[in-house]
This record gives structure tokens, sequence and C-alpha cells, in this order.
């Protein structure tokens, strides 16, 4: 999964870049236009640690998520540089937009965070409104007589520059499943998930008072915005600590758990995402898939010669094991289903697929 990571200038990104990727990325005060930093998340489950404690696999592999920052969208900026920015998180399945609240800021930037988050969604119509408008106009100026196909692609695109014109996200308008495929390629931004972080400084991350708060959640509510509170610099700071004084400063700002640990919370709930687990000797790895995914296609994540070949999946669930301590009590009572290709896969099964190639 990859998630872009969106916002004005100086609102912080680099910053929650590097709490999230563990990385060493220069901030500054002096706005960084041509930013494209790439670095993979560990997705944190303790429950992969404790398969681990179980089997001692020479591998232990968690979920990942890959984050790319790019460099501030300024309203300023001619449209041809926004769009090179945007152009650089493409193909993100999800977008984080960081809305900048501390104000201890030495240089003058948007302090306004509906002002910030109006912005941002303004920019990501414009970008889409862009696509349809230049594929549409090159739909009907062709000279050949356009195929059924392409008629298809032409409602279609009417009906997504219809929604744009009147302001509306793409992800609130209804398409079908054979409509969903067919603009897929484009991947648009507005039918990206989107996750807002507020940026928060120490005091107002402690007493949960800032600008705009009110219309803020209202406003995420009614765009179908997941949202998660971070204090940027503090926390990136933490990080860098070693664990058992990691734990000290997260206590005092109130935190169990670190920004990753947060994050990849808020985004498998939002983007409607479970895990599931597959154990041995070899390695203990915790797989990514869509909540509704069959045991089939699940045995396709790990690879396609067992989604080919499939035959069955035993299945396991997390809590028994941990219930009862082992696999040969999990058999002893029964707990150990065996499964056909149709069977959904839930949040937390450990899954050994029989297959044959
Ligand atoms: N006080 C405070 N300062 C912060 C926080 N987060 C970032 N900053 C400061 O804000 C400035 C910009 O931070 P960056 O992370 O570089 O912001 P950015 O959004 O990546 O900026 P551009 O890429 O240049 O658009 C730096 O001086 C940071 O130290 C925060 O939570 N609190
Ligand atoms: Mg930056």
């Amino acid at each position: 999964m990859k998630i872009g990571i969106v916002g004005l200038p100086l609102v912080g990104k680099t910053t929650l870049f590097n709490l999230l990727t563990g990385q060493h990325k220069e901030v500054s005060i002096y706005s960084s236009k041509g930013t494209k930093n790439i670095g993979i998340a560990n997705v944190y489950d303790q429950r992969i640690d404790y398969l681990s404690s179980l089997y001692h696999p020479k591998k232990t592999t968690y979920a990942t998520i890959e984050f790319i920052d790019i460099g501030g969208i300024s309203p300023e900026l001619p449209s041809k540089e926004k769009a090179e920015i945007f152009s650089l998180i493409q193909d993100a399945d999800s977008l984080l937009l960081v809305i900048r609240l501390f104000e201890d800021l030495a240089v003058a930037s948007e302090k306004d965070p509906m002002i910030q988050i109006e912005n941002l969604r303004y920019e990501l119509l414009l970008r889409d409104l862009e696509v349809v408008e230049n594929r549409l106009e090159r739909l009907k100026k062709s000279k050949q007589k356009l195929n059924h196909e392409e008629l298809i692609e032409m409602e279609i695109l009417e009906k997504c520059n219809q929604g744009l014109s009147d302001d509306q996200f793409l992800s609130n308008l209804e398409f079908t499943e054979d409509e969903m495929k067919k603009i897929s390629g484009f991947s648009f931004y507005t039918l990206k998930p989107i996750i807002v972080a507020l940026n928060l400084s120490e005091e107002q991350f402690k007493t949960k008072l800032y600008l705009q708060k009110e219309k803020l959640d209202q406003f995420l509510k009614d765009n179908n915005m997941a949202s998660i509170n971070i204090c940027g610099k503090i926390e990136m700071e933490i990080n860098q600590l070693e664990p058992e004084e990691r734990k000290l400063f997260l206590e005092d700002l109130g935190l169990k758990e670190t920004g990753i640990e947060r994050l990849s919370r808020v985004c498998y709930e939002h983007l409607g995402l479970i895990s599931f687990f597959t154990v041995g000797e070899d390695e203990v790895k915790a797989w990514t898939i869509k909540k509704g995914t069959i045991a089939k296609k699940a045995a396709g994540k790990v690879h396609s010669d067992i989604e080919r070949g499939f035959i069955r999946a035993e299945i396991v669930k997390y809590q028994d094991l941990v219930n009862l301590g082992s696999m040969s009590k999990i058999k002893e009572n029964g707990l150990l289903k065996i499964e056909g290709k149709d069977a959904l896969i839930e949040d937390g099964n450990i899954i050994n697929f029989r297959f044959n190639v």
C-alpha cells in the first residue's frame, strides 16, 4: 500500500514522513518544492510478535506501508508546477493530507486550517477536472468514428465532468462496478481515500484545543475523511530516542503508541483493510487484504501459483491460538477449519494454503 503525503508548504509533511518511516530527511523553514522522498514503514502488530515467539522463525515480516513525501502545494504556484508535484503521487492508494495547526513557525504560511483544507480540496478537484477535460476533448476531436468502448468511456467521463464541475469529489458519485473498472486507469485523486493529519503543537495536542476545531470536525465528517492528531516535531524527536526513553516521553504526551502505530490503525479502518498471517519455521508474516476477500484471492497475495492451484485453506483464528497456546491443542479441539475457495477471510486468520501446481 502506498500513501502520498500532501499539504501546503511548511505544514510538517517531511517531519511527518520522518516520524513514520524513521528516516532523517531535512526539514527547514525554506519551502522545498522539488521533494520526493520515499520510505517504507513497518505496520507494527503485536500479534506478529506473539506468533514469532511461538515459531521462532528465521524471518519475521510485518505488513508495510510505503510513504511518498512531496513538495508543498502552494495555491500561488503555476498550474503546471502543481500538476508536476501531484503527479509524483499519482499511483498512491490513499492520500494523507497534512494540516498545520502549530503556530510557532518563523515564517509566514497559511494559519487557518479550514483555508488549508479547502485549498487542498480544490486542488484535488482541479487535477481530476483537467484529466477529464483533456481526455474528453481528445475523444471529441478524434477523426475516426469512436468505437463502442470509447463511447461508453465518454459517457462516464461526462458524468465525472458534471460531478467535478458541481464541486463534488468523484468518491461522492455513484459508479457501477463496470464504470469503476473503466475509470480506474485514470488514478483520479478525488477517488482516493483521504486521511487528514492535524499537526498540533504540544499544548494543542494535550488540551485538544485549537483553531476551528468544530468546523474541521464537521468538514471531515461531511467529506468522509478520517483523521489523526499528531504532534509532528516532538514525536519525530521522540522516535529518535532509545526504546525505553521513547515510552516515557510518549506517555508524557498521553500516548501509548507511536505515530505509525496510530496511523496504520486509522488507515486499515478507513480503507477497509484486514490482516491475515502465515506461520512456519522459515517465516511468520502478515499480509494485508481488503475486507471481504475470499480464500482463493488471499492465496494470490502470497503467490499467484497458490491461487491458480488452490485446493483448500486451513484456517485457525488468532485468538483461539492465543487461548490454547499451540497448534496441536487447536487440532485436538477441532478449531482448525478446512475451507474452500469462496470462504471469507477474517482479520487475524492464520492460514495454511493447500495447493497443487
Ligand atoms: N513547532 C513545530 N514546528 C514544526 C512541527 N512540524 C514541523 N515543524 C517545523 O516546520 C518547518 C517545516 O517542516 P517540514 O517538515 O520541512 O515541512 P514541509 O511541509 O515538509 O515543508 P515543505 O516540504 O517545504 O513544504 C520546520 O522548521 C519544522 O521543524 C510541529 O509539529 N511543531
Ligand atoms: Mg518537505
